[in-house]
């Protein structure tokens, strides 16, 4: 499949950096930008052995600013029903994918944008970002697992407050609220984003990803059960190269060389 919405490049390291490609709606999220997506993240995701994915949007205003108004606007219920159904594929394929991505939020991250940078594991946000909610102002309210990530992110008060104000936030709030991690100057953007992915993959990958399950999947359980899958995990970890690797190194004095096994 030709993409023509998305643009993926891999880059030394192992890192990806797919850019959402529609700046002149500002990365709005189509029908065939989603269809794009899912064939990236089904199709080609799992074979091209990235340590670290980021998802940034092109254009110099927005990283994604929401679902597509346009087109939703001329579908009938059905219509609108397999799209939203689509789109959570979509998201929890982000959401679940071994490996961890970052949001490098470059502009506006609206809606079904900011949904798309709840979905990853980390976000960093350029000074010039501006991030909200505003699908009440349309009659409808965040549908692509914002109302429930969102929540777990920042609780019940501020996700209300975003929500039902549908007022987009700047950057510096959303770090204070913790809806992104870091801020950083908009032309240091992706070297940042580059930086951390870097700083990720120098570690052992098969670590780093069952933390990733560990957090994710221990953070929607008991913490009885949760502390169970954290012990079954790391013990899985310790049977492993990449353990062996990263212990002989400390002791050798050298950097360790994981093979992700
Ligand atoms: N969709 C389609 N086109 C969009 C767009 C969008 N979300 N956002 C911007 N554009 C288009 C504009 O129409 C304009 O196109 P032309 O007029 O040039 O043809 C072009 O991008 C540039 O935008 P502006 O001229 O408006 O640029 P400004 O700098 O003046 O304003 C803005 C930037 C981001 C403040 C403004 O564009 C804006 O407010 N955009 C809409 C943001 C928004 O409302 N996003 C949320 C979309 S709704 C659900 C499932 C899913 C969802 C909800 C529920 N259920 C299961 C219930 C998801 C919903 C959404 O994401």
């Amino acid at each position: 499949m030709k993409f023509e919405f998305i643009k993926y490049e891999k880059e030394p390291g192992d890192i990806g950096i797919l850019t959402m490609n529609r700046p002149k709606v500002l990365n709005a999220l189509s029908w065939q930008t989603l269809r794009e997506l899912r064939e990236f993240l089904e199709n080609i995701l799992p074979k091209e052995s990235l340590k670290t994915l980021i998802f940034t949007g092109a254009g110099d205003k927005a990283f994604v600013a929401g679902a597509d108004i346009a087109e939703m606007n001329k579908m009938n219920d059905q219509a609108f029903q397999e799209y939203v159904d689509f789109a959570h594929r979509v998201y929890e394929l982000i959401e679940n994918d071994p490996s961890p991505s970052i949001a490098a939020i470059n502009g506006y991250a609206l809606g079904g944008g900011c949904e798309l940078a709840l979905a990853c594991d980390i976000r960093i946000a350029s000074e010039k970002a501006r991030l909200g909610f505003p699908e009440v102002k349309l009659g409808i309210f965040p549908g692509w697992g914002g109302t429930q990530r969102v929540t777990r992110v920042l609780g019940l008060g501020k996700t209300k407050e975003l929500v039902f104000t549908g007022e987009m936030i700047d950057s510096q709030e959303a770090l204070r609220i913790g809806l992104v991690e870091r801020v950083v100057p908009n032309d240091r953007l992706m070297d940042e984003a580059r930086s951390l992915a870097l700083t990720i993959a120098k570690n052992g990958p098969r670590a780093v990803r069952m933390a990733k399950t560990a957090i994710n999947s221990g953070s929607e359980m008991d913490l009885q059960r949760a502390l169970l899958l954290e012990k079954t995990l790391v013990s899985l970890c310790f049977d492993s190269e990449d353990r062996i690797e990263g212990m002989t190194a400390f002791l050798e004095k050298r950097k360790p060389n994981f093979n992700g096994n």
